[in-house]
C-alpha cells in the first residue's frame, strides 16, 4: 500500500511542479495513505471475531448460555491459560427447565459462525482448548463438546449441526452434515461423515483448530482443516453445511444426545481459549497462545 502511495506520488511530481500544488497534493496523499493504513490495522484487529478466554471471570465474552448456572462455573484450575477457564458440569438431574435450552445440554453460544446473508462460501477459524477429568467415564451415549448449529430458513425444521466435535465411547470425532436442498426434509441429511478421529486423553488439555470453507455442494470447494495439539491433521475436502441463509452460531459444552450410561448422574468437561476468527484470520492469530504455533 505504502509502494502504491509512493509511486503514485512520484509519477504526480513529474506533472506539476508548482509548490503549493506540491504541497497540497501530499497533504492530501499522506491523509489517504493514513486513512487506508489505518483501516488495514483496523481489519487485522478484527481478524478475531471472538477470544472467549473467561479471564473476565463470566460468561460476558460470549452472547449467551444454555444451562443451569451450576452447571457453567468460571474455576481457576485447570486452566488452558490465565487464570480462569470454564468448567461444564451438565447434570442428568435437570433434562428440559435449563434456562434457554432443553434436553441435557450446558453450553455456551456465540454468533458469527457464518454469513446472515448465506454461509455457503464464507470461511471461518474455530479453535478451543478441551480437557477431560481423570476420571471421566466412556460411554456410547455420545456427548457433543462443540458444534456450529445451523439456523433454518422458513421451509424447514431445527437440524443436528453441521459441524460437532463429540466423545464417543473411547474416541473423539469430529462430524459434518450437509444438504444441498433451500428446504431440507425434516432432519434428514443429504449426507453425513465422520472426518477426524482420535482415542480420548484424560488428565490433560488438547488444543484444537478448524479452519471451514462452508459449502453444501458435493462438487464445490467445501473443507475443515484440523489442528490437534499444534499438529495438522488430514484435511477434509468435500461439502460440510446446509443450504441456508441464516447465520450459524458456535455452541461449546456439554449437550448429551440420547441418554445415559447406567450409573453416571453428570458429565465433567473444562474448556478455555474458545475462538473465531474470519477468512483474514490465520493458525498464528487464532493460537496466539501457543508459543510455537505455525503461520
Ligand atoms: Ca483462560
Ligand atoms: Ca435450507
Amino acid at each position: 500500500m505504502v509502494t502504491t502511495c509512493v509511486s503514485v506520488g512520484t509519477s504526480f511530481w513529474g506533472r506539476y511542479s508548482k509548490p503549493f500544488v506540491r504541497r497540497s497534493f501530499f497533504f492530501l496523499l499522506h491523509c489517504c495513505c493514513f486513512v487506508a493504513l489505518s483501516h488495514s490495522i483496523y481489519a487485522q484487529e478484527n481478524d478475531l471475531l471472538l477470544n472467549g478466554n473467561f479471564e473476565t471471570g463470566d460468561l460476558s465474552q460470549f452472547g449467551g448460555s444454555e444451562g443451569l448456572d451450576e452447571e457453567l462455573l468460571i474455576v481457576n484450575n485447570p486452566v488452558r491459560i490465565g487464570r480462569s477457564a470454564l468448567k461444564i458440569n451438565c447434570l442428568k438431574s435437570d433434562y428440559s427447565t435449563k434456562k434457554g435450552g432443553n434436553k441435557w445440554r450446558a453450553e455456551i453460544i456465540r454468533d458469527g459462525a457464518g454469513v446472515d446473508s448465506g454461509n455457503h462460501n464464507s470461511i471461518r477459524w474455530f479453535a478451543l482448548s478441551t480437557y477431560l477429568p481423570m476420571d471421566w467415564q466412556n460411554d456410547s451415549y455420545s456427548d457433543i463438546i462443540f458444534q456450529i448449529h445451523e439456523r433454518p430458513s422458513d421451509c424447514e425444521t431445527w437440524r443436528s449441526p453441521p459441524l460437532y466435535l463429540r466423545i464417543n465411547n473411547d474416541k473423539m470425532q469430529l462430524n459434518v452434515r450437509w444438504d444441498a436442498k433451500e428446504c431440507s426434509d425434516g432432519n434428514k441429511a443429504e449426507g453425513t461423515a465422520t472426518i477426524y478421529s482420535t482415542p480420548i486423553v484424560k488428565g490433560r488439555w488438547i488444543d484444537w483448530v478448524f479452519k471451514v470453507r462452508w459449502d453444501y455442494r458435493k462438487d464445490g470447494e467445501g473443507y475443515v482443516e484440523i489442528w490437534q495439539d499444534n499438529i495438522k491433521r488430514p484435511t477434509y475436502q468435500g461439502p460440510n453445511c446446509y443450504n441456508d441463509k441464516k447465520e450459524m452460531y458456535l455452541k461449546a459444552g456439554i449437550y448429551k444426545i440420547n441418554g445415559w450410561k447406567e450409573g453416571l448422574t453428570n458429565r465433567v468437561v473444562y474448556i478455555d481459549e474458545v475462538k473465531m476468527g474470519n477468512e483474514t484470520c490465520n493458525y498464528k492469530k487464532i493460537m496466539t497462545h501457543i508459543t510455537d504455533a505455525r503461520q
